[in-house]
């Protein structure tokens, strides 16, 4: 067999398996999986692992949010930083303005992703305005174009849906078979704490974790699950932060409906202490829901382990710290509730799950694996193509030093935010060269990988009936 490149002598990592083999790669995909591999180029990965590449799949890239407020990374910054921490496949957003139609967000970001993006990448809809025509005209045509999820929120005042809405939008998942994501915090007690917060002058950074304490993403999440189960669809819940909402999934799980969830660094790495460092510091760690204690963290590792949460993304959602188009956009000493929402960590994502849960044998290679590219590309309709070392499958993957120690540090990252929240954080274990589709992106320190190599994904639906078969 004529082979394209030989990764050589690694240890292939899948969700099933950890096997010594080489990769054989020809034309971007995976053609061979054997020892003793030749080819015209080799590349040696002893003492390495070899890795799928990282699906990360929420972040958020060249979003427009409030006016005056600028996401620091598009698709070619974003992109890089990803392909430079392990990452082969970004699952973006196409955010829909109200009064619009989806179609006109797909076709926006399309404009702002298909001649930047490094690596491959899709884009779930955001539904903000869920008409008739939306649901039963629109939606069906993205869906089967490979626009095959979307996220709807239950808070923020020009993104949220009322109850109504969001029956009206699962119901259209399950006739159309879309995946649904829900932003579960309830909009009317965050206004309300916000309002009593600011009555008494409780006003700094570290007043957004008071804002939206546990209760509050609980009982949203308990909601969500209740319709859809009303509905029988599957849901997908995200960025779950701690015990409460995790205990919500746990009984969706056990009454046998099909709920699936997702965690991201900040609820195992960041605590709501971080929200009252000094200054306007706080301001850095600001992001929804917001990072909670060390128990809720252990709660996370747990939920984690034992597959209650089954999908680990980064939520990137960059913004320059010392500017006024990010998190100064209201000034230094701005109210909790005017600070722009979100954190960066598309690079640090994997890096920083691999050395705290792999390194100390919280979870498993194969459960790493999982939660950062094969699960993901099955729930979001990606396999086989993507998601494991599997013949056929493209050629994304990474190679791991498990020995590598290092220091996270804003410098070394390649996203356009002017910090990192781990900073400092010591971590041992690090992707040092990323293939995309056959392609080194990333190797030895350098970016290799250049705007427009990256390839729009159509994704295809997964089946997202609950088994009840609509009984209950
Ligand atoms: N919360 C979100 O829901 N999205 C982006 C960032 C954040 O903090
Ligand atoms: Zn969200
Ligand atoms: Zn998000």
């Amino acid at each position: 067999m004529d082979i394209d490149l030989v990764v050589k002598g690694g240890t292939v990592v899948t969700a099933a398996d950890v096997t010594r083999c080489d990769v054989g790669i020809s034309g971007g995909r995976i053609v061979a999986l054997a020892d003793g591999l030749t080819g015209k180029t080799q590349v040696d990965a002893t003492g390495l692992l070899v890795l799928p590449g990282g699906i990360d799949a929420h972040c958020h890239l060249a979003q427009q949010v409030e006016p005056g407020v600028e996401m620091a990374d598009g698709f070619e910054s974003g992109t890089r930083s990803a392909a430079c921490g392990g990452t082969t496949t970004v699952i973006s957003f196409a955010a829909q303005q109200r009064g619009a139609t989806l179609r006109e967000a797909v076709e926006e970001y399309h404009r702002k992703a298909d001649d930047s993006a490094l690596i491959d990448y899709g884009f779930h809809m955001i539904i903000t305005d869920p008409t008739p025509a939306v649901l039963h005209e629109e939606l069906p045509r993205l869906v089967s174009e490979g626009y095959t999820s979307f996220k709807i929120y239950m808070t923020y005042e020009d993104l949220k849906l009322d109850d109504r809405q969001i029956i009206e939008c699962l119901a259209a998942a399950r006739a159309t078979g879309a995946r649904t994501m829900i932003h579960a915090e309830n909009s009317d007690c965050i206004s309300w704490l916000t309002e009593v917060l600011e009555a008494a002058g409780q006003t700094a950074p570290r007043y957004h974790a008071s804002s939206r304490p546990p209760l509050v993403e609980r009982e949203a999440t308990h909601r969500a699950i209740s319709l859809a189960e009303l509905i029988d669809v599957s849901v997908l819940i995200v960025h779950v932060s701690g015990a409460e909402a995790i205990e919500q999934i746990r009984w969706g799980q056990a009454r046998g409906l099909d709920i699936h969830a997702e965690t991201c660094p900040q609820y195992l790495f960041l605590t709501a202490d971080d929200l009252d460092r000094d200054g306007f510091e706080g301001a850095k760690y600001v992001c929804s829901p917001p990072p909670r204690d060390a128990a809720n963290q252990e709660a996370v590792w747990t939920a984690l382990r034992t597959g209650v949460l089954d999908v680990f993304s980064s939520d990137h959602a960059p913004f320059r710290f010392n500017d006024p188009a990010g998190k100064m956009a209201n000034g230094v000493d701005a109210d909790f509730a005017d600070i722009p929402n979100g954190i960066p960590g598309l690079e640090t994502r994997m890096a920083l799950l691999f050395s705290a849960g792999v390194m100390t044998g919280r979870i498993s290679l194969s459960q790493f694996v999982a939660l950062t590219s094969t699960t993901p590309a099955e729930i979001y309709g990606l396999r086989p193509r993507k998601g494991s070392i599997a013949i056929g499958g493209d050629a994304d993957i990474g190679l791991w030093d498990p020995e590598a120690k290092w220091t996270v540090s804003n410098d070394l990252l390649h996203h356009a935010v002017d910090y990192t929240p781990y900073e400092g954080q010591q971590l041992q274990g690090r992707c040092v060269t990323t293939f995309s589709r056959g392609v080194a992106v990333w190797d030895d320190g350098k970016v290799l990988g250049a705007p427009g190599h990256g390839q729009f994904l159509r994704r295809s639906t997964t089946g997202n009936m609950i088994p009840t078969g609509g009984t209950r």
